[in-house]
């Protein structure tokens, strides 16, 4: 594999761990803990794992030697990082035992139930030694919730003689970790099964989790681009740049970027829930943004779109609701018919209220809408073309109100999908250290004998060494939600919150930033230099901890 110069250098990077985690490590144990909500349901379904302590590591005097073989998992969506967890579940091992074993199952959860894999060796882990990606053992979304799939993982499983499975996944992702880890302990069959914060959606946060990993070099590169788009924008001074940003339901990234590059507008999905708009005043808001600007001479402007947004506004999202619910229980019969089909269908199949809304929708969106879920049961929202859909209704509006006599200006719009350029960046010195402290964390909590834990990192606005490790029960996070038309048990996703400090931070400048250009241009993602350049937290994590 040819490897580029800072690929090279960047490979001789000792990523730093928390000073807890240095040398040899024992765990303190906290209160007992019980889930976000629907306790009892929770209790239930998790007789084995609920009420564990939240776990601290802290130092000891002597390392615990253990032999044992592990299994990693890479699940669904690739976040800048993964491979420095590997590295850090790898070394850990190793520093414990040279004899300790790692293995790769390949293509996400799916490679554990196909027994395809492969070990990590030493030669292969330092190609990939803070890297992006998710190449080394690639990554899938293959949900692990059937007992024949634990049976059958369980099986290469013995033959491996692994111990323990560390999956590093999202909240989905982690919710089969805890299955899974409930799973085996009901079988006494001695496997613990361990998750690990990842997304770049940073939705995967709350009380214990400070952040999901990759969302700091994901938003970091986005708003990169997103800076030398409005560098562009404001030389040419003559189009409307509409950037969709990945984060499903979640505006995490999108508000993220907006407080690093200063846009013209910001859609927050979650405000616009909270306020219960309709598309047609979302629209009015940026035309209105628009024309206003026009009148200064600005025909021109920037405008982020988080992905989930669709889903947001409330006529679409109760539609989504039932089309959720309809294709989960008449999918078979629709799967095959053709699109025209499929569309009558739908029509006569929906309330009169989704109905009107879905007849409303221009037909490809309502197509997309649609469409087969993800395995969890997502809509795919990165196939909506939101950003089309808002700045051909912005035109229409433009134009109707040209007619009236009002003065609009001259509007001309381009469109950016900003996804998959930051899902593979080189992680940032941010997420290449937190990402081997979880591994180191992840091997710990096995050491320790935990099942069902999530591996944590904690207080980290301040410097590595200070950051604190542990672990967190994953029934701890847990509620009952509505998954394809069944309640299911899942970790609480966290949306943005509006009387968050991020928000707030937004809030009270967007209004300049829509009428004067304010735009902040942060250029590329640095690893070598001094420290407030190559150092610094994603803007989220730095307001939420009143830094
Ligand atoms: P995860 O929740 O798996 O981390 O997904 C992150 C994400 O990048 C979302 O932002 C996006 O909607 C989705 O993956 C796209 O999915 P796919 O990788 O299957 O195209």
């Amino acid at each position: 594999m040819e490897t580029s110069a800072l690929q090279k250098a960047r490979a001789a990077y000792q990523p730093k761990l928390p000073k807890a985690l240095q040398g040899a490590v024992k765990i303190q144990e906290g209160e007992p803990t019980q889930s976000v909500d629907n306790h009892e349901e929770i209790k239930n379904l998790f007789p084995n794992t609920y009420g564990m302590p939240l776990v601290e590591f802290v130092p000891a005097d002597k390392e615990n030697a253990l032999r044992i073989n592990v299994g990693v998992i890479l699940s669904g969506g690739q976040a800048p990082g993964g491979h420095n967890v590997i590295s850090g579940l790898f070394d850990q091992l190793k520093k414990l035992n040279p004899e300790n074993r790692l293995y790769g199952f390949q293509m996400g959860p799916g490679g554990l139930v196909d027994h395809k894999y492969l070990e990590i060796t030493p030669e292969l882990m330092d190609k990939y030694r803070n890297t992006g990606g998710f190449d080394m053992i690639g990554s899938g979304r293959t949900k692990l919730e059937e007992v024949e799939q634990f049976e059958k993982g369980l099986e290469i499983i013995r033959e491996l003689d692994i111990k323990a499975l560390v999956i590093i996944g999202g909240d989905d992702s982690n919710t089969n970790a805890c299955v899974l880890a409930e799973y085996y302990a009901a079988k006494n069959y001695g496997i613990q099964v361990i998750g690990c914060p990842k997304t770049i959606d940073g939705d995967l946060k709350n009380a214990q989790i400070e952040t999901s990993f990759g969302f700091d070099t994901a938003t970091k590169t986005y708003s990169e681009i997103i800076g030398n788009i409005e560098r562009d924008c404001n030389s040419a001074r003559k189009y409307w740049h509409f950037i969709k940003l990945m984060g499903r339901s979640a505006s995490h990234i999108a508000l993220e970027c907006a407080l690093q590059t200063q846009p013209n507008i910001c859609l927050i999905s979650e405000e616009i829930e909270a306020r219960d708009l309709t598309l047609n005043e979302i629209v009015e808001d940026i035309a209105r943004i628009v024309a206003r600007r026009a009148e200064d001479g600005r025909n021109y402007g920037v405008v982020l779109i988080p992905e989930g947004l669709i889903e947001f506004v409330p006529a679409i999202g109760r539609l989504i609701q039932e089309l959720n619910d309809l294709l989960a229980a008449h999918g078979d019969e629709y799967k095959d018919l053709d699109h025209q089909a499929q569309r009558k269908y739908i029509i006569s199949h929906l309330s009169e209220a989704n109905r009107a809304t879905y007849e409303t929708l221009p037909r490809g969106v309502a197509r997309q809408l649609s469409l087969d879920r993800d395995p969890h049961g997502n809509v795919q929202v990165s196939l909506i073309e939101t950003e089309k859909l808002l700045s051909d209704m912005v035109a229409m509006k433009l134009e109707t109100w040209a007619e009236e006599g009002r003065f609009v200006g001259k509007f001309s719009a381009l469109h950016h999908f900003l996804g998959y350029e930051g899902r593979c960046a080189a992680p940032s010195n941010f997420d290449a250290d937190y990402c081997y402290a979880l591994g180191t964390s992840a091997v710990q909590l096995i050491a320790n004998g935990k099942t069902g834990y999530m591996a944590i990192v904690q207080n980290t606005t301040a410097t590595s060494d200070e950051w604190i490790a542990g672990g967190v029960p994953i029934t701890m996070m847990m509620n009952m939600e509505r998954r394809n038309g069944e309640m299911k048990p899942v970790i609480r996703k966290a949306l943005v919150e509006l009387d968050g400090a991020p928000f707030k931070a937004f809030a009270s400048q967007r209004d300049e930033w829509a009428t004067k250009t304010s735009y902040i241009y942060p250029g590329p993602v640095q690893y070598w230099g001094p420290s407030e350049v190559c150092d610094q937290t994603t803007r989220t994590l730095a307001l939420e901890q009143g830094k």
